[in-house]
């Protein structure tokens, strides 16, 4: 399964704006001096790339990705490509560009779109069928690819249900052989074929480790039938999770920094069942809910040092590791056991808990999966 040498983690810009509380405004603004303190922050801390959400209220995620590779070394910018909003060969063309002028600093995540609102609000005419809007995802991807293959020099020709292309290009060709990863989230049946299609980092919200381990092996199952199916070499897949993160030198300081983010938020909407943000039909978010309605008699504890309480406030990936720099970073091993090698961190405010996790968590989990790695190597040449 996850191998420890392989294990990369990666940070988030917080391109709405955050603060040290959520269910309120933002108290911060997602000015470029910021995003830039964030990015810079994640970069001494370790982190080797940074998440760009994408969405109305947002920045792009292309012009602030374009922005933190000009002012970071090393960090890379895992940026959204969202098909019915963009046009696949334009996609290709911005990652391309973003491609080589950040030698090769680029990482795409593959967004599908999670409810019809969110669709109808960018006039996707797709709006209605969760199931059509990756059938649509999987023709993108491969018309993505093709532009992007420098075997096709005179364009690459696609026709399909959604897509019609002729001599469709991405010329200069990538920096990144064969071609940036592709990050892919989405943990319905239909988002799950097409990963195992076409993705190369399939990408979960965090769950408990039974939840995590049980859609990797569901992965894992349709990377089987794919092969079985098109008599295709069985591709592989990396695994991704995302997570917040409260790390404090004792659990009970790492407790209370974890209730204080909802602090400011009204009570109502702390308890209320009735959540904006799951009138949805991602399966994941529906996952998400669930596990914060079923741990409401147990402070939204969800397992060993992780916590739910965030999904009161907000949709998306907010369940968080709470604890110390030991318990974290064993909670996070034993996510690798399971098979994720890529964990994408954030906390509030943004900034600081950068400069937090790179001080407290960063150096120990390093530490631990290089004992492991060596550990293995010894294994194997002994
Ligand atoms: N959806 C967005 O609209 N914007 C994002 O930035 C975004 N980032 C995501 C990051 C991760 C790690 C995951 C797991 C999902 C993300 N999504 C985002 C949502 C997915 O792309 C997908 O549309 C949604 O989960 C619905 O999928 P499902 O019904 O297959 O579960």
């Amino acid at each position: 399964m996850g191998s420890a040498d392989q294990v990369e983690f990666g940070w988030f810009i917080p391109t709405t704006g955050d603060g040290p509380y959520i269910g309120i405004p933002p108290q911060r603004e997602a000015t470029q001096q910021y995003m830039t303190e964030v990015a810079q922050a994640a970069e001494r801390a370790g982190y080797e790339f940074v998440l760009i959400p994408t969405g109305g209220d947002c920045l792009d995620a292309w012009v602030v990705g374009s922005w933190v590779a000009a002012r970071t070394e090393k960090l890379k910018a895992l940026v959204a490509m969202r098909p019915g909003l963009m046009s696949p060969v334009l996609a290709a063309r911005m990652a391309a560009t973003l491609d080589r002028v950040s030698e090769g600093r680029v990482l795409v995540n593959v967004v599908t779109g999670h409810y019809p609102a969110d669709l109808q609000a960018t006039g996707d005419p797709l709006s209605l069928s969760h199931d059509e809007r990756y059938e649509r995802t999987r023709e993108f991807l491969h018309v993505v690819k093709g532009v992007w293959d420098p075997e096709t020099p005179g364009g690459f020709d696609y026709k399909g249900r959604y897509y019609d292309i002729q001599g469709g290009q991405s010329r200069p060709a990538l920096v990144t052989a064969p071609y940036p990863p592709l990050y892919f989230g989405g943990s319905s049946v239909s988002g799950k074929k097409v990963a195992a299609e076409l993705a190369d980092v399939y990408l979960m919200w965090a769950e408990p480790l039974e939840w995590i381990g049980g859609q990797i092996s569901e992965m894992e199952g349709y990377l089987d039938e794919r092969s079985r199916e098109t008599g295709e070499a069985r591709r592989t897949l990396r695994y991704g999770l995302r997570a917040q993160l409260v790390v404090r030198e004792t659990e009970e300081e790492a407790w209370r920094a974890a209730w204080s983010i909802l602090s400011q938020a009204d009570p109502a909407l702390l308890s209320s069942r009735e959540k904006l943000h799951s009138r949805t039909d991602a399966t994941n978010q529906k996952r998400q809910m669930d596990l914060w309605n079923d741990s409401r008699d147990n402070d939204y504890v969800i397992g060993p040092n992780l916590w739910s309480g965030l999904s009161a406030v907000r949709g998306g990936g907010a369940v968080a590791f709470v604890g110390t720099p030991d318990q974290v970073s064993d909670r996070l091993l034993e996510f690798v056991d399971a098979g994720v090698t890529s964990f994408i961190l954030s906390g509030y405010p943004h900034l600081e808990e950068a400069e937090i996790s790179g001080r407290l968590l960063m150096p120990v989990v390093k530490r631990k999966l290089a004992e492991r790695a060596a550990a293995g190597a010894k294994t194997q040449t002994t």
